[in-house]
This record gives structure tokens, C-alpha cells and sequence, in this order.
């Protein structure tokens, strides 16, 4: 985090120094006065440009060169950014994170001047603009996090202060399937025959057609009297994948019910800034690749961690995040009610290397029947197929999430409420920062 400041300082000198050049009259006194560091006066005059008063604005926020140039300034961002305490992620007006939010309203990217926290409307930004933009993002970045995880307020995130406010119930939770509940569907099989999908008993002796209808779907057992490798012989390939079909009747929410609001908008607004940083970037042409882009986005690299513990080795395993993924990888690709007969091919599915290490190990000697023959064993296995109980105690199953047994502490409840801290994967340096990867700031 403090190499970022040393890199901002570098970046931001030359973009200040340079609108001493600007042409126009009356938007001279206003870089002029910006220049004397009269952030208040240049802030609040109207006749300024966007872009003068939003570098006033980041001026009064702290965010100024003349700030980070006083010794020390960067072993406490807290202090020298002058961050209190933030009520909420969405508290954007608490300290001097308002004045980052009237930056942001005045040249950010439109989803913070179309949102809530301006109620402004879309417009174009000029190049100037998008630059002192880029860097109100990093300013409202690190107010976020320290606003909200710097408990003391001593400009260091410790361990308990992410622990603290990433907590999970993980009570009854462990990677050999405690809190889950896996259990093998009428010992049935998905099998992949190239594009073609059919749903087999345990002997694969019968094969019916995945249609998604009445009688082929992967809740139905199947009918067909042929056997798959008889259809397999038909299209002319070899089966490609050979997929347990599991039920999940219950799961613990490791969420612990509605207490995960303050996390879902914590993501959330990690998300919005980090994508609105990114492609500020881009826009300005800086792209991926350029060496500045990619040492600021290093400096941010104990947020963008990929999930995993970089400290000292890079992408060793986050311990934190193991029983968060018990739940979260049985979770990640639920179809719900608007996946199509299509789409759900793809759905429901869990890696089986993923299903028997990180969330049931109890698992490993239930992907294929006891007696499976060498043929059977032999077929490649890449994932496994869950489906959801519908009622409690469990009587018939769905593909739907959405359609699992409701209500309080309900198999629905949990999946849902575990999906809403997001679903998408975590790659270390991509720029977002994903809830599993908040969860390992600690050890990066
Ligand atoms: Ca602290
Ligand atoms: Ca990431």
C-alpha cells in the first residue's frame, strides 16, 4: 500500500504542475490558486473547471503532493489521509471521504455520478478529468478499507481487524462434509457424449436423453432401455464425461443468516471502485500492460490477492478462505429459474477434483457404485452434478436453487445468502476485488 503513494507522488506532481500551462483567463487564477494549495477556494468556485475543483477537492481530502511529502506521510495512510472511522461501506460522507465523493461526483465514471451517492446525470470526460479521476478512485480505496477495517485507527490492518469483519459462522463446517450433506442421487449418472447429454442408472446399462422435459430431466431416473455405450457407438465418439449426480438436502449458512449485509455492500463497493479505476485507465490509454498501471495496481495487491496467500509465497493457499469455499464452490454455479433447458448442461456442476478436496473428502470413494466395472472406471470424470431438495424432510429434488425448500434456516436461505457475497472467480491482479479475496487480505 505505501508504494502506491511513492508512485502517486511521481504521477501527480506533473499533472498539478502542468495546469499552470492552461490558456484560458479566468481558469488561470483557479490553477493558480490550486497551486497555492487554496483547495477550499478553488473547490466550492463554480467558475473553476471539473477538473480544477475536483484536484481541490482531493487537495482538502489530503490526497495532495505537498501532504505525502512530509516525512513519514505514508507509514500512516489513516493519519495522513486524516480518515476517521467510516459508519458503513456506503458512508461516503463521513471525514474527508466526502470530499473524495465530491471529486467523484464532479469527474468519477457514471456509475458513482449516476448512483445514489451524486444523483448526477452521465456525461463525457475529457482527459484531465478521467487522470484526477483515476486518482479520486485510489482515494476512496483506501479510505474504504481503512475507513471501515482500521478499527484503532493506527494505519495498519492487523489480522483480528480483517478477521473481525470478514467473521463467518463456520461452527459445523469442514471439508469432510460437515455442513452439507452430499449424498449420491439414485446412484445416477449424467454421461457426455460430445454435445449430447444423457442421464444412465449406475451400470450405465440405461441411457435416456437429457431434454430437459418430462422423463429427461436430471431429476428423473433414467428410462431408456439402451445402454450408453450403445450411444455411444450411435454418434460415432467415446463418452467424454461421466458425472455423479448428487443431492444436497441441507446446508449450513455459513453467513449466519441476515448479518452479512455490511460484507455484501463491502464487495460491492470494492467492485464499483476497482472497476471504475480500471477502466479510467484504459480510457486514458494506459493500458495493462504499462509499467505505471502495473505498479499501482501492485500496490494494491493485498486486496487483489487472487484467494490466495502471497506472503511469503506467492499463490500459496489462503487458509482463511478454505471453509468459506466448502459452501461457496457447492454454491458457485446453482442454475436457477431462468437457466434454460440449454444452459443447464453447464449448470449445477462442481469440478470433482474441487468437490473432493476443498468441500467433501468423504466423497472420494462415492463419485463411482462399489461395484463399478474397469469400463466404468476407466471413463473420464471431470464434474459432478448436484440437485436440490425441494421439501424438508427431502422427497423430490429440483435443478433450480431457486426452487429448493424455503424459509427459515432453508436449503435456499443458505445458498442464496452465500451466493450474494458473489460468484464470480477470484484472479490475483485483475483489478476487482472479490469477497474470497477480502477474506485473505490478512495473510498477504
Ligand atoms: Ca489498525
Ligand atoms: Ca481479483
Amino acid at each position: 500500500m505505501k508504494t502506491i503513494f511513492r508512485l502517486l507522488l511521481l504521477f501527480f506532481l506533473p499533472l498539478m504542475l502542468a495546469s499552470c500551462g492552461d490558456k484560458k483567463e479566468s481558469a488561470q487564477s483557479c490553477s493558480i490558486q490550486l497551486d497555492e494549495q487554496k483547495y477550499s477556494k478553488v473547490s466550492e468556485n463554480e467558475n473553476c473547471t471539473n477538473y480544477e475543483r475536483a484536484s481541490a477537492y482531493l487537495g482538502r481530502a489530503g490526497m495532495s503532493f505537498a501532504n505525502f511529502l512530509k516525512t513519514g506521510a505514508t507509514d500512516n495512510l489513516t493519519k495522513t489521509l486524516g480518515i476517521s472511522k467510516l459508519s458503513s461501506p456506503t458512508d461516503y460522507t463521513t471525514g474527508n471521504r466526502g470530499f473524495v465523493t465530491d471529486a467523484l461526483c464532479l469527474v468519477g465514471a457514471n456509475a458513482f455520478v449516476t448512483s445514489s451517492r451524486c444523483n448526477g446525470s452521465s456525461r463525457t470526460r475529457s482527459t484531465d478529468e478521467l487522470e484526477i479521476s483515476m486518482f479520486a478512485n485510489i482515494a476512496d480505496f483506501i479510505y474504504l478499507n481503512y475507513g471501515v477495517l482500521d478499527n484503532d485507527s493506527n494505519g495498519t490492518l492487523s489480522d483480528t481487524e480483517v478477521e473481525g469483519f470478514t467473521k463467518l459462522q463456520t461452527g459445523g463446517i469442514s471439508v469432510d462434509g460437515l455442513g452439507t450433506g452430499l449424498a449420491a442421487y439414485n446412484d445416477n449418472y449424467e454421461v457426455v457424449i460430445g454435445d449430447n447429454h444423457f442421464i444412465a442408472n449406475s451400470d450405465l446399462s440405461k441411457c435416456s436423453p437429457y431434454t430437459g422435459e418430462s422423463n429427461g430431466r436430471y431429476t428423473d431416473n433414467a428410462s431408456h432401455n439402451t445402454t450408453c455405450a450403445a450411444k455411444a457407438i450411435e454418434i460415432g465418439i467415446s463418452i467424454t464425461d461421466l458425472r455423479p449426480i448428487f443431492k444436497l438436502d441441507n446446508m449450513t449458512d455459513i453467513t449466519a443468516g441476515g448479518t452479512l449485509n455490511t460484507l455484501v455492500s463491502m464487495v460491492s463497493e470494492l467492485s464499483m471502485i476497482s472497476t471504475a479505476l480500471s477502466s479510467d485507465f484504459d480510457s486514458v490509454g494506459i493500458s495493462s500492460e504499462n509499467s505505471v498501471r502495473k505498479q499501482l495496481t501492485l500496490g494494491l495487491g493485498k486486496l487483489d490477492n487472487g484467494a490466495k496467500d502471497n506472503n511469503p509465497t506467492a499463490n500459496a493457499a489462503c487458509s482463511a478462505v478454505i471453509l468459506f469455499d466448502v459452501m461457496f464452490l457447492l454454491v458457485k454455479n446453482a442454475a436457477d429459474n431462468s437457466t434454460t433447458v440449454s444452459e443447464l448442461k453447464s449448470g449445477n456442476l462442481i469440478n470433482t477434483a474441487d468437490l473432493i478436496n476443498a468441500v467433501d473428502k468423504s466423497l472420494v470413494d462415492k463419485l463411482l457404485p462399489v461395484d463399478a466395472s474397469d469400463a466404468m472406471k476407466a471413463l473420464p470424470m471431470k464434474s459432478a452434478r448436484i440437485v436440490y431438495a425441494k421439501d424438508s424432510p427431502a422427497t423430490t429434488y429440483t435443478d433450480s436453487y431457486e426452487e429448493a425448500w424455503s424459509g427459515e434456516n432453508s436449503l435456499y436461505e443458505a445458498m442464496n445468502n452465500t451466493r450474494r457475497l458473489g460468484t464470480d472467480d477470484s484472479v490475483k491482479g485483475d483489478g476487482k476485488v472479490t469477497f474470497r479475496e477480502l477474506i485473505c487480505v490478512a495473510e498477504n
